[in-house]
Formats: C-alpha cells, structure tokens, sequence
C-alpha cells in the first residue's frame, strides 16, 4: 500500500510537478478530488496549516505548500543532488521555477485577456536563465548529474509554456531538448498519456 495521498481540486496546478516526480519515481498515490462546493463549505480549509491545497499525506506526515511536497519526495527518493551544495543549488533552481510559476499564475488567474500577449513577449527574458544554467551542464540536468526536484517543477513549468505559446521554446535549444529528454522517460511517458493526467485542466479557471 502507497503511503502517500494527494487532496486537491481536479486540476493539474500546483500538483503537476508533484505527479510527475511519483511517476517517474515509480510510485503509487491516492486522490482525494475535492469539489468547488466542497470547498466552499469551509470545512476542510479550517484543517488546512495556511487555508489552501494541495494537502500531501505521506503516512502519518502530513504537509501543505506544493514546493514543500517537492522538496519530501526528493529527500525520500534521492531526486535532491548527491551533496550538501548540490541540494543549495538545486534549491536556488527550484525558487528561480517558483518565481516563473507565480509570473505565469497571476497571468492566468488575473489577467490573462489583457496580459497573455505581454507575457508571451516577455517570456524569453526568463527562460534565458534556465537556458543558461542548461547549457552549461552536459547531463542534461539543472544540477549535477542526476535528476531533482527542481526538474520536474521546470519541466511541468515548461509543459504549462507550451500550451500558452506553442513555440515558446524554439530560440532556446537546451530548454527544447530539456523537455524532449524528460517526456521520453518511460514513466512520465506512460503517465503524460494517462487518462488520469489528460482529463485534468492545467488551471482551475479553464484558461491554458
Ligand atoms: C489554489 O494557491 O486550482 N492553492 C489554491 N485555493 C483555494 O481557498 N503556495 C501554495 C502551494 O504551493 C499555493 C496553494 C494554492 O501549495 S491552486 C487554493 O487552495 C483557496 O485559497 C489553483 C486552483 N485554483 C482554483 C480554485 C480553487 C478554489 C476556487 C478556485 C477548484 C476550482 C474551483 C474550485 C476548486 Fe477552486
């Protein structure tokens, strides 16, 4: 029996990244959907440590905030580099990711009719970090030599980019091959063409 759980709305959002690494780690979970008129009853949001989900329940562990639940994985699962400074440095990468997920989220819950094109224009003057830091190491990874955290939550990132702006990654080489690299993992493979995955809208308010 898994021991984790995941409770949230039937989005991807703030728990795609955490899907994919279980996939790829080759572990099962368990779902617990929560409805909007659930929600709304206020019940389960009194429980929650800062009001909101995804709640994670590894056991008799139980945490809120997605990068949180990220960071337990990659402790648990040897996905948090293979030294003191590399977990750092896969740290400062995964807040780079946090700071690009919060630019897209504000477009899309507050402004995306007026801002979408904006962002989209905007959009290499971020991605060229993460080129940057790809470029610059031959595994292929954004640290060290083996994959982390901050991968996956790049790589959901980059997915969610892609929908928004389909060739959002053709000037960056090292991000385009980033992405091909990690869908072809088998098990992320296998889990990006799941019914699980595919029925979930990436935002909770339907734009992509
Ligand atoms: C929303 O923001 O879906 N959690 C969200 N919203 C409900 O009352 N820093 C943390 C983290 O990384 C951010 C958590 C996040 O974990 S996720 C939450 O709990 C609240 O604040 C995005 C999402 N939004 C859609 C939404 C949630 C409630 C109302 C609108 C789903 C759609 C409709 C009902 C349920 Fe809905």
């Amino acid at each position: 029996m898994s021991p984790y759980t995941i409770t949230y709305f039937a989005v991807r959002g703030r728990c795609g990244a955490t899907r994919i690494m279980l996939s790829d780690q080759d572990q099962q979970w368990k779902e617990i959907v929560v409805t909007f008129d659930e929600w709304m009853k206020g019940d389960l949001k009194k429980t929650c440590v800062f009001g909101q989900l995804p709640k994670f329940e590894d056991g008799d562990l139980t945490l809120f905030q997605s990068n949180a639940v990220l960071r337990h994985l990659g402790r648990k699962h040897g996905a948090y580099g293979k030294s003191v400074c590399e977990a750092s440095r896969i740290d400062m990468m995964a807040d780079g990711v946090e700071d690009l997920r919060v630019k897209y989220l504000k477009m899309i819950y507050q402004d995306y009719d007026n801002g979408k094109e904006a962002y989209i224009k905007d959009l290499p003057n971020h991605l060229c970090y993460f080129e940057a830091v790809l470029a610059k190491n031959e595994s292929g990874f954004l640290v060290g030599d083996s994959i982390s955290f901050a991968d996956y939550s790049l790589f959901e990132v980059l997915l969610n980019h892609q929908v928004l702006s389909p060739k959002c990654l053709d000037s960056f080489p090292s991000l385009k091959k980033f992405v091909e690299t990690l869908s072809a993992r088998p098990k992320i493979k296998a889990f990006l063409n799941s019914d699980a995955y595919k029925k979930l809208p990436i935002n909770g308010n339907g734009k992509q």
